[in-house]
């Protein structure tokens, strides 16, 4: 095997990646298993991020190799459109069952991006079933992420993700203005109380347009990417209020906050509050295979069952939806979930979780800590005119001396732990974050 310094490493354009920052001192892992990560030459590196928030049972699961072992031989591939396969209705099934009583149905994408823009379509699609095909305008709101398609960046409220494409951007969607506002809610362990009434701005949003021309909501009930910021107290309740008041669909971006991250199988179980729609991916086959799925309440499908029954009443889907060796993984994920007991291992780990990260919050570096479940963000102060530079310095001096891998956006740095962390590497991973952050200017 050539090693960094041999490959061409134009021929990888990375995603989300500074790629002549990256070119400079290249970072490669080779090979994964439980904690760990592995670089060429067998240095052993601490994952504190869980792959991208997608592998929460750990690498190399021994339950989803085999099923994907196994499912690859049986069956590699199957066409989906018109004829189905057992592992797809399998995992459906299972989904169904995992999730809140009210939902009925998975539609089955093959990313978190994909599963934003098809929640989108499908709330389209229902209104106009319902005789509303005037409902076309959509809310998203800032610090929103949903995947980098037309739809979910034209939602999203992540300014660099839409300035190049903005002009392409799909017409139509007003933001809510994000919850996080340092002054109110700077070192929050969980909920902040302040800020519920963030939510009455989706009223504004309604008096502006009508609310009766407004398609669905959609929001992640924990921002992951712009930095994890806890929903306030009482905000997602009235979100569903205003939108039960209006006709207007809710959909939760549940792609980091599903399948245990917050301690129970959705957000949606946690904040007790039921969306319409859920969007799902990465945990779904703990990131092994690349799946999405959005869970649509029995109202939604039941309202789209109609029209001509040769005819296709959800003019949407992929080649690879419901791919079954993907599918294969997304069982043995969930089986595994349930019969590790993850949600509870989550709800222990919680509070360990948190002491850990808010002992960050005596650094002279450090503006913000918060946290909830097993998601948590620090806040770095900018360096004066290079912003971004300290949190990526931070990034590679874990990286080359603490064997640690872990995540920043800018000077926001992540963390999301394996769901069945063990407690001591919880600790280590913070003192290893605290000795690079003395390292820094
Ligand atoms: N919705 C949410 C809430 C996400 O977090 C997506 C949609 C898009 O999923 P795909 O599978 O299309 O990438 C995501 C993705 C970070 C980070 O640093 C998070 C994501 C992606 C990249 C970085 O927190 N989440």
């Amino acid at each position: 095997m050539p090693d960094a310094s041999n490959r061409n490493l134009d021929a990888h354009w990375m995603p989300f990646t500074a790629m002549r920052d990256f070119k400079k001192r290249p970072r490669f892992v080779s090979r994964a298993q439980g904690h760990y990560y592995y670089d060429e030459d067998g240095r052993q590196l601490y994952d504190s991020f869980a792959g991208l928030w997608s592998s929460g049972l750990g690498h190399g699961h021994p339950k989803i190799v085999e099923a994907v072992q196994r499912q690859v031989a049986e069956m590699d591939y199957a066409i989906g459109f018109q004829v189905s396969h057992t592992k797809a209705i399998e995992l459906a099934e299972k989904l169904v069952d995992f999730a809140p009583d009210e939902f009925s149905t998975a539609f089955f994408t093959n990313s978190g991006s994909e599963s934003a823009d098809t929640s989108l379509k499908i709330a389209l699609a229902y209104h106009r079933a319902n005789g509303e095909p005037q409902r076309t305008r959509f809310v998203g709101r800032a610090r929103g992420y949903h995947g980098t398609n037309f739809g979910g960046m034209s939602v999203g409220g992540i300014t660099p993700n839409r300035k190049t494409f903005s002009a392409a951007l799909i017409p139509g969607v007003d933001h809510l203005p994000h919850t996080w506002v340092h002054e109110k809610n700077a070192f929050s362990k969980g909920q902040p109380q302040w800020g519920g009434h963030l939510a009455d701005e989706l009223e504004d949003i309604c008096a502006l347009h009508d609310g009766g021309n407004i398609a669905a909501v959609i929001v992640e009930p924990v921002a992951g990417s712009t930095g994890i910021l806890p929903p306030p107290v009482g905000y997602l309740e009235r979100l569903r209020e205003i939108c039960d008041r209006h006709g207007i669909l809710l959909i939760f971006d549940e792609v980091i906050t599903a399948f245990g991250r917050l301690g129970e199988p959705f957000a949606a179980d946690r904040f007790n509050v039921m969306p319409d729609l859920i969007n799902t991916a990465k945990g779904l086959t703990n990131g092994v295979i690349p799946m999405g799925a959005v869970l649509v309440q029995k109202k939604i499908y039941e309202a789209l069952m109609s029209g001509p029954e040769q005819m296709i009443e959800l003019f949407h889907g992929y080649t690879y939806s419901g791919h079954p060796v993907a599918a294969a993984a997304g069982i043995a994920a969930i089986d595994a979930t349930i019969e590790e007991g993850i949600c509870q291992q989550v709800r222990e780990l919680e509070p360990i979780f948190e002491e850990a990260i808010h002992s960050l919050a005596d650094h002279p570096k450090v503006t913000d800590v918060r946290n909830i479940g097993l998601m948590g963000g620090v806040d770095i102060a900018p360096r004066e005119g290079a912003p971004g530079m300290r949190g990526s310095e931070v990034h590679k001096i874990c990286f080359w001396d603490e064997d640690l891998v872990m995540r920043n956006s800018a000077d926001n740095l992540q963390f999301s732990p394996f769901l069945n962390a063990r407690p001591d590497d919880i600790a280590m991973t913070f003192e290893k974050v605290r000795r690079a952050l003395d390292k820094i200017e």
